[in-house]
């Protein structure tokens, strides 16, 4: 049994496989192989504690011969939730391992969004971390179980109870080798988590062969090799530092990820000092803070060849500062989880590196530049973005009705993104038209936040919008329509929180008004929302 998604149709199976994209290997032959090339050499830093590729390998082999024995395997799934530790790649490999396919939550994710994902997956397997809000009691387990029946098996880390300790699990040899194999390479290795524009957070399955390819390619166009240190001060489940080229990436090289708990500067120069770190992945806020934190740390960042921005728009005038400032070249990175990766070269040009999101990884990913009517539109000007290829997925996870608005007939998923392409394939992304917030990179379905927004008993009406912040490129503003005045902004945080939901998700600021603008159909007007916070209203006081 295997976990059913939308499959490729044949001949571009059939394509991909020609061209080389699909090995038909599983994606924990970036493990095996360097347990036969270089068993020794070291994988992973994570505070004082180092890994080889050989104690990696060892660690995930413990853990899956434990959930083999419990009879998981093929067809089954897993809600992991853990932080930028050690721990999150051993578990990744073990599951693989198994062909147990998780969905790695972030860690700011609160009651809703793993509520949210069990119901889409039915897990058999929790692994998370005790010291998170969720799982420092029975409680959220309990919820879980009631959600997910099949839920046979809970981890914790920082758990001592030898039942349900995810860290004497993997430190602990049980069976000689675990029965498990990986899911055929074509089949679904894991979950991508989407950004979302919709009520519900939607899942993205990801088989092992168009993984596969996304990361190896990317490791070549970013010219990783056996001496590469990267950092990972993303939430390492993201697809950015997962896949692009990032830490599985880095482990095809053969190199080495020191894990950082977030990109805080001071922090992240520490420790690009102490491992002579020589790339690191981060979004432009985290940029921005680097820029103004380093004068005075140059030294620190000596070994830094090259730094990656990507996940929301990078201004130009910071990208600019970036080699001179922090003393390493740049790449911009435009991706998605959904599939479709674009990068700056290398040996690019300055002025395509600073104005451009890059092109796309592959020969074979097709992109589309269209107008309304889903005509191209020439080059340079602005269009949705479309596109498919070995690495873009066919359909989010069991939701039908919401692919057939993203896809077209012939399987091209529109990414909601608006962006302008130069006649030697260059993107620059230039706005979107999906209900969504960029944060900082963290990404705000509108709809999820207004749905909750109207459960409170006092508020009519709601549209969240964003609104430009210095620092995080966007923040969120929600307006409402409430029954009546004098709703105090804390009373719907409150609500919020006691809903479960992501703190990132809370608005930023919320404006009271009498009626929503709407337009000619009927619908709230965002863009006159977007406005108002354009031109503030004189106060009087
Ligand atoms: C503007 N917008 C960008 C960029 C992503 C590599 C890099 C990023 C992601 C990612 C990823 C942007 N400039 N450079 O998965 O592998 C916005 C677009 C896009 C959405 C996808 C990767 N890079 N974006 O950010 O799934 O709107 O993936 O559609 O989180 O982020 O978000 P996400």
């Amino acid at each position: 049994m295997n976990v059913d998604f939308v499959r490729w149709p044949e001949s571009l199976a059939q394509r991909y496989r020609e061209r080389g994209h699909w090995l038909d290997q599983p994606l924990t032959r970036i493990l095996d192989q360097q347990c036969r090339e270089r068993p020794d050499a070291l994988a992973l830093i994570c505070g004082e504690r180092r890994f080889s590729y050989a104690e990696i390998d060892r660690l995930a082999s413990n853990l899956a011969a434990r959930l083999s024995a419990l009879g998981l395997g093929h067809g089954d799934t897993a809600l992991v939730q853990l932080p930028n530790v050690a721990e999150f790649h051993i578990v990744f490999f073990a599951l693989l391992k198994i062909g147990v396919a998780p969905v790695n939550a972030l860690y700011s994710h609160r009651r809703l969004e793993m509520s949210a994902y069990a119901r889409q997956i039915q897990p058999r397997l929790l692994i998370a971390a005790r010291r998170h809000e969720l799982f420092s009691d029975e409680t959220f387990m309990g919820e879980l179980r009631s959600i997910s029946p099949a839920l046979a098996q809970v981890l914790l880390l920082g758990e001592t109870s030898p039942d349900t300790s995810l860290d004497l699990w993997l430190a602990e040899g049980g069976a000689p080798s675990h029965g498990g194999t990986p899911t055929r390479a074509d089949e679904v290795a894991f979950f991508q988590l989407s950004g979302g524009s919709t009520g519900t957070p939607k899942l993205i399955p990801r088989t092992h062969n168009d993984y596969d390819y996304s990361v190896r390619a990317s490791a070549e166009i970013c010219r990783l090799s056996p001496q590469t240190r990267f950092l990972c001060a993303l939430p390492a489940g993201h697809n950015y530092v997962l896949s692009s080229p990032g830490t599985l990436g880095v482990f095809h090289a053969g190199g080495c990820v020191v894990m950082a708990a977030n990109p805080e500067p001071l922090g992240c120069f520490a420790l690009i000092e102490r491992h002579g770190i020589d790339m690191a992945a981060l979004v432009p806020s985290a940029v921005a803070l680097w820029l103004q934190v380093v004068p005075g740390h140059e030294a620190a960042l000596r070994s830094l060849r090259l730094i990656q921005v990507g996940g929301a728009s990078f201004a130009e005038a910071l990208a600019r500062q970036v080699p001179e400032k922090l003393g390493c070249a740049l790449q911009q990175v435009f991706g998605m989880a959904e599939g479709l990766v674009n990068y700056t070269r290398l040996d690019d040009a300055d002025e395509l590196v600073f104005t451009t999101q890059g092109r796309p990884i592959s020969p074979d990913d097709e992109v589309k530049v269209v107008d309304e009517e889903g005509r191209d539109v020439p080059d340079g000007e602005t269009g949705m973005l479309a596109t498919r290829g070995p690495y873009t997925f066919r359909g989010y996870y069991r939701s039908p009705e919401h692919n057939e608005k993203v896809f077209d007939v012939d399987g091209f998923y529109y990414s909601g993104d608006l962006v302008q392409r130069s006649a030697q394939g260059y993107l620059r992304v230039v706005g979107r038209i999906k209900d969504q917030i960029n944060r900082g990179g963290e990404k705000i379905a509108s709809e999820e936040v207004e749905n909750l927004l109207l459960l409170h008993p006092e508020v009519m009406q709601a549209a969240l919008v964003a609104m430009s912040d210095p620092l995080l490129g966007e923040k969120s503003c929600a307006f409402l329509v409430a029954r009546k005045p004098g709703l105090p902004p804390s009373a719907l945080r409150q609500h919020l929180i006691a809903q479960g939901v992501a703190e990132y998700k809370l608005p930023d600021r919320f404006r009271f008004i009498d009626t929503m603008p709407l337009t000619p159909v009927g619908k709230i007007d965002k863009n006159r929302l977007r406005q108002q916070l354009q031109n503030p209203p004189v106060s009087l006081s």
